[in-house]
């Protein structure tokens, strides 16, 4: 019957999320991959390593900082949904319409309107509305990126924030409170302070932020470890910070943060005082601290894994054992791309994630070619089928390849060069 027609269309344009129904549009891009992600919560699955990373953090703002009757000043959110507006992950932070990072290939759209977060940002000004002055989000947040050992499209946040009154920030220099020291003037933006902050009061937040911030990573990593600060752009700081550790001897970011645009503060209904934010990646502190060798190992099953996490006391050292080493198997793939089409390389890793699940550690551009004349353009890329947990079989892999070079055409419109 029509009714029955209709209803069916009905089912098929939406979405079901968290009890919560979408209706799908031209943005809507979530694979079912993903949305078998959405409420695993490994940051609060008991033992797990994020779960872990998650408590000695909370150990370490929990010694630090104590609050007025003994209780801990910064509070803990750590089941606050993914599902947020663009204006949540966006606009409340001061992205401008034109940024980069509101491309639709950049981050998971439910629909025109609500995305999965691609930050814990995008919870700052709800929090801050809601009259709290010092928070830790913890959250899982999602990206479509590129495919290797240090990249999936969801991985784990912590945000954190803090406010100050002019009272609070000052007392700490002076002993006594304000004497004579403004958080505001009518002044202008340099690099160093926004126009609307006095140079004492940017001084002071960004000098507290670095302080709280480097604290935490001699915590976490013990004093010996090398830092350095990066100067970065945020749309919703000033000025902006990345702190990077000396790891294998390589510079590796870790965090985000910096003094947060009094705009913000100001729509949130606190604009008498002033505040830091930062954004840290757990997955990436967890591999470092933990020696863990490949991001997918943190969606692994697999008891080998889990039962190294498990101990009584969280800040017991763990260094992760691997897992036998299994073969890699290697397969290229080189397709034509129509002249005049365009060809988004992400469209492309979905697709394989989509298909190969974890039987690819990682896919690499290895050779780009435009014929002369037709203009026609071919692209190599080099998979590397290697699963953590198993070794893969040459028959299961090539199964697998060919269904990706036939979802290549079928799906992103190229064509195979055999
Ligand atoms: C942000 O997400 C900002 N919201 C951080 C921030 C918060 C800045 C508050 C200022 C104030 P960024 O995209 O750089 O910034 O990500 C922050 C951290 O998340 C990175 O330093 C890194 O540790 C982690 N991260 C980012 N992308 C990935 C990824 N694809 N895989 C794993 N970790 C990632
Ligand atoms: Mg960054």
């Amino acid at each position: 019957s029509e009714e029955g027609n209709e209803e069916r269309q009905k089912h098929v344009n939406t979405l079901e999320l968290f009890g919560q129904t979408y209706v799908q549009d031209e943005w809507t891009n979530i694979p079912a991959t993903v949305v078998d992600k959405l409420g695993r919560n490994l940051h609060n699955q008991k033992h797990h390593p994020l779960w872990l990373l998650k408590e000695r953090i909370k150990d370490y703002f929990y010694r630090e900082f104590i609050g007025r009757c003994h209780k801990p000043l910064f509070s803990v959110h750590d089941t606050i949904l993914p599902v947020v507006t663009t204006q949540q992950n966006f606009d409340s932070l001061l992205v401008p319409p034109d940024h980069p990072s509101r491309h639709h290939g950049d981050s998971y759209y439910v629909n025109a309107k609500h995305m999965l977060r691609a930050h814990t940002s995008a919870h700052q000004r709800e929090l801050v509305s809601t009259g709290l002055d010092a928070f830790l989000l913890i959250g899982d947040v999602y990206r479509r990126d590129t495919v290797d050992r240090s990249h999936f499209p969801v991985f784990h946040q912590v945000e954190g924030m803090r406010l100050f009154s002019s009272q609070q920030l000052f007392a700490s220099v002076t002993g006594s409170g304000p004497a004579g020291l403004d958080l505001f003037e009518a002044g202008t933006r340099t690099p160093s302070k926004q126009e609307s902050h006095s140079l004492e009061a940017a001084h002071l937040v960004a000098s507290n932020l670095q302080h709280t911030l480097k604290g935490l990573v001699h915590f976490l990593f013990g004093t010996s470890v090398e830092t350095r600060w990066v100067p970065c752009t945020f749309p919703f700081t000033h000025p902006s910070f990345e702190l990077e550790i000396k790891f294998d001897n390589a510079w590796l970011e870790v965090l985000g943060c910096g003094v947060t645009e009094q705009k913000i503060l100001h729509a949130a209904g606190a604009g008498d005082r002033v505040a830091w934010a930062f954004g840290l990646g757990l997955e990436r502190l967890a591999m470092v601290l933990f020696a863990i060798p490949d991001i997918r190992l943190f969606w692994s099953n697999d008891a080998r894994f889990s039962e190294q996490f498990k101990v009584d006391d969280i800040h017991q050292p763990i260094r992760f054992k691997p897992l036998s080493p299994y073969p890699p198997l290697i397969n290229d793939m080189s397709f034509w791309i129509p002249s005049g089409e365009s060809f988004d390389d992400r469209d492309f890793y979905e697709l394989v994630r989509t298909i190969a699940g974890n039987m690819v550690q990682e896919v690499k551009l290895i050779d780009e070619y435009t014929q002369p004349g037709s203009g026609r353009h071919s692209r190599c890329y080099r998979l590397v089928y290697r699963h953590a947990e198993r070794t893969l079989t040459k028959a299961e892999v090539d199964l697998v390849h060919r269904a990706i070079g036939d979802a290549v055409e079928t799906q992103l419109g190229v064509q195979g060069r055999g």
